[in-house]
């Protein structure tokens, strides 16, 4: 690696373009009472696979008190962790642990809403007159029409996790909203004491030491309500519910409230933003940094190509020159202001290698490829847990193995319509569950993960696919993934360098280059089984190679690079300006 010129690293740099972010989802990472929850002891003990790694973030999927409807998603106390995950303690212990280490914590903060359970919406559902009854969105029936009924719903938003977003409550005869499931009712943030009482919560964990906040849908908080408090229906077919984004994502008031909690939470510890249904243009609005808003944000587009008008449950193949289009995009649009937040795999994601990738024939090779590709754009990269180790998606093969309720509602809704076999197919390529199966540290009974029975089966192939298989073997997947980390600390053309897309018309070789000053790499990427030749200019033929993963070396001739079955390199050369 080239070392680097003190006047190459610029002091105004914030930290997070030279650092690589880990998610932990706990529920799956490590058990250590046997109860087939993973928990805080068990990621402690886990430490030193992310100090191995290299990574500088860790960012943990919720562990606050939650009746676990949606995982931990549904919080019913943001001042305490769920005892199945373990204690205030635990955190505390796993917190100094990461610092000691030199790395920082990040939270998952859920507040475009609550638990039911959460105390606020327990007052809020009391009585129509409760204090707290304007914390979140109580509206009557639609006039004219008999509460309860169908098509009586205040709007006809439909929920995330499919049916409406509104659920009738009995007792004050009024309608809450839930854009997710109905124990997710969402916040009303245009009530200023919510917004104090977020704040004031996220100060509290900001004292406790923690580093900074992934926001949860953050771009949902602000709906478009009319001065009257109306909000408008949306697009839909005649008696059935329409996507709510339109009106319930993106509102009015959304910088506003960043802004704000900018303003009244963060003293130089930061915030990134998912944001599902943001376009390029929000997506600099929200992260420039003279705004004050957000850091980075994570964007949907390249990872819903695959789908179909069906959604995540109706996947297609991906045409390669979509993601380069939509990738090349945010990549343009956020070069002069802001930054992206770069990743393949989360908790709401099938595995990419069994997506993008081929995750039989060649998935050490298509793992491989895809980690360069992403971890060589620009932007903060992202490692979810088992992506690291090229794991897979679950392919389970019966509707009893599932547990995710966003799956598990729509096969429900789905069901008079397709047959067992289909939805079994459907939720095969699409379920977040594909990503939530335990991570597989060795080849034993459950993987290493639990000494008991798994919330979610372990997959069976982690017989060859875990964490000791791919420590032992020097090309693996892990090692290629730690070579990427130290790379991004180490060069200032991979961290700052402009983005230029080449090849945008080939249909299996993902190409680009990054340049900062008379430094330029040259990133390719072979989508494909069969071999390709990318024609990427003069110039090329005496370059040196970066990284790769193959270990014999690249063919060039001439204008044209050689790459073999999902091949990917990276070169350097020097440009003379
Ligand atoms: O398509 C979607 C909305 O446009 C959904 O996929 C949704 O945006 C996405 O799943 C949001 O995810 C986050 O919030 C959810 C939670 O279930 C996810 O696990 C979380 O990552 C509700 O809190
Ligand atoms: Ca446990």
């Amino acid at each position: 690696m080239n070392p680097v010129p003190d006047e190459l690293e610029p002091a105004d740099e914030p930290w997070w373009t030279r650092a690589v972010v880990y998610q932990i989802y706990p529920r799956s990472f490590q058990d250590t009472n046997g109860d087939g929850i993973g928990d805080l002891p068990g990621i402690l003990q886990r430490v030193d696979h992310l100090v191995e790694l290299g990574v500088d973030v860790l960012w943990l999927s919720p562990i606050y008190r939650s009746p676990q409807d949606d995982n931990g998603y549904d919080i019913s106390d943001y001042e305490d962790i769920d005892p199945a995950f373990g204690t205030l303690e635990d955190l505390d212990r796993l917190l100094e642990a990461l610092h000691e280490r030199g790395l920082k914590l990040v939270m998952d903060l859920v507040v475009n809403h609550t638990s039911d359970e959460h105390p606020w919406f327990v007052e809020s559902q009391s009585s129509t007159d409760n204090p707290k009854r304007d914390w979140y969105w109580w509206r009557p029936a639609r006039e004219g029409m008999e509460p309860g009924t169908p098509g009586a719903e205040p709007t006809n938003w439909g929920s995330f996790f499919s049916g409406p977003a509104w659920d009738h409550d009995e007792a004050t005869g009024e309608y809450y909203l839930h854009l997710f499931s109905r124990k997710q009712p969402d916040l009303n943030w245009e009530n200023p004491e919510v917004r104090r009482a977020v704040y004031r919560m996220m100060r509290w964990w900001l004292d406790r030491g923690v580093d900074g906040f992934r926001m949860d849908v953050i771009n949902l908080i602000s709906k478009t309500v009319g001065p009257d408090g109306s909000l408008p229906d949306v697009p839909a077919e005649d008696g059935r519910y329409g996507q709510p984004g339109v009106a319930a994502a993106n509102g009015p008031r959304l910088h506003e409230f960043l802004q704000e909690m900018h303003r009244e939470v963060f003293d130089g510890r930061r915030g990134v933003g998912e944001t599902p249904g943001t376009t390029v243009e929000h997506g600099r609005l929200l992260t420039d940094p003279a705004r004050h808003e957000l850091d980075m944000v994570f964007t949907f587009e390249h990872v819903s190509l695959d789908h179909g008008p069906g959604g995540r449950f109706d996947v297609h193949p991906l045409d390669l020159r979509d993601l380069k289009a939509t990738l090349g995009r945010w990549q343009a649009g956020l070069a002069e202001a802001g930054w992206n937040a770069l990743y393949w795999d989360n908790h709401d994601q099938p595995r990419i290698v069994s997506r993008y990738g081929d995750d039989v024939a060649y998935r050490r090779e298509s793992a491989t490829m895809l980690a360069i590709v992403l971890h060589l754009h620009r932007g903060t990269p992202y490692i979810y847990q088992g992506e690291e180790l090229g794991m897979t998606n679950a392919h389970f093969t019966s509707l009893e193995e599932y547990r995710d309720i966003e799956s598990l509602r729509w096969a429900d809704a789905e069901r008079d319509r397709l047959s067992e076999e289909q939805l079994l197919g459907c939720l095969a390529a699409g379920s977040r569950d594909n990503a939530r199966t335990p991570v597989q540290w060795d080849d034993t009974a459950q993987a290493g993960f639990t000494t008991g029975r798994p919330w979610i089966a372990v997959n069976p192939n982690h017989d060859t696919i875990n964490a000791a298989a791919e420590r032992a073997d020097p090309d693996s997947v892990f090692h290629l993934y730690r070579r990427l980390v130290a790379l991004r600390h180490e060069d200032p053309v991979v961290q700052r360098g402009d983005f230029h897309l080449l090849l945008p018309d080939d249909p299996h070789v993902y190409a680009f280059t990054r340049t900062l000053g008379d430094e330029q790499l040259l990133v390719l990427g072979s989508f494909s089984s069969d071999p390709q030749v990318a024609e990427v200019g003069p110039g090329w033929s005496d370059a040196s190679l970066v990284i790769g993963n193959y270990t014999s070396p690249v063919a060039t001739d001439g204008d044209r690079v050689a790459l073999r079955s999902w091949e990917a390199v990276v070169l350097r050369r020097t440009v003379s300006g």
